[in-house]
């Protein structure tokens, strides 16, 4: 069971229609919890295995809903998806279910950047759902957002280049196990290393409006 039912969809949507993302405490209750972190640790370990990848995404496994019907059926059809419809104004088309690991003793994190590709940039592009399966906070490397950063005109690339991460708009999303941010595909975020001898693993799904790759 998730907290879903209960949110105020509109008050949800007046603050990520302001900043550009939006977080939402106890989202998943303790079994809906317990059952998203079972079923990615299990897919992290035979995938992370089998990986021999050096680079900084060497802790990212994308499309886990290709490989696992279960994450297939929650980028489709979870708990969170009319909300992510009510924010996106419309049918969306689920892209990918991934997983979101920054492990202790990592070093860095990502760098600024958006989730669009491409030069078509429209503010329903597209967003993502970030839920956190251990606390999230500054010194493990939690997400940072760029506060209505979304309705700023940036050059047409993925990663953003002199954004002052320590302006007063850069917001820490320190989060819980079991809450979630929601970010449009416009916002600017970034994420740093984490040397804090805790765990920071996440699953994401990320959303596309329905007919928007078509245009860009
Ligand atoms: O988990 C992270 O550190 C980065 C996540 C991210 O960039 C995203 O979900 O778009």
């Amino acid at each position: 069971m998730s907290s879903i039912n209960t949110l105020n969809f509109a008050s949800v949507k007046k603050n990520y229609d302001r900043d550009g993302f939006v977080i939402l405490r106890n989202l998943l209750d303790l079994q809906a919890l317990s059952e998203l972190r079972d079923r990615a640790l299990t897919a992290a370990d035979e995938l992370l295995d089998n990986n021999n990848d050096e680079s900084a995404y060497k802790n990212i496994i994308k499309s886990l809903d290709k490989r696992d019907p279960w994450f297939n059926y929650q980028l489709e059809r979870g708990t969170h998806v009319s909300l992510m419809k009510y924010l996106l104004n419309g049918e969306i088309e689920g892209a990918s279910a991934a997983w979101f690991d920054r492990p202790d003793g990592s070093s860095h994190g990502i760098s600024p950047h958006v989730d669009v590709i491409g030069s078509y940039r429209e503010p329903d592009a597209g967003a993502t759902i970030w839920f956190a399966l251990d606390q999230a906070q500054i010194e493990n490397g939690c997400l940072y957002y760029l506060r209505g950063s979304h309705k700023n005109k940036y050059p047409i690339k993925t990663f953003i280049s002199g954004i002052d991460t320590q302006s007063k708009d850069a917001v820490a999303a320190e989060l819980k196990p079991g809450d979630a941010v929601i970010h449009s595909a416009l916002t600017i975020h970034w994420s740093c290393g984490n040397e804090s001898g805790h765990p920071r693993r996440a699953i994401s799904y990320f959303y596309w409006k329905t007919g928007i790759l078509d245009k860009m």
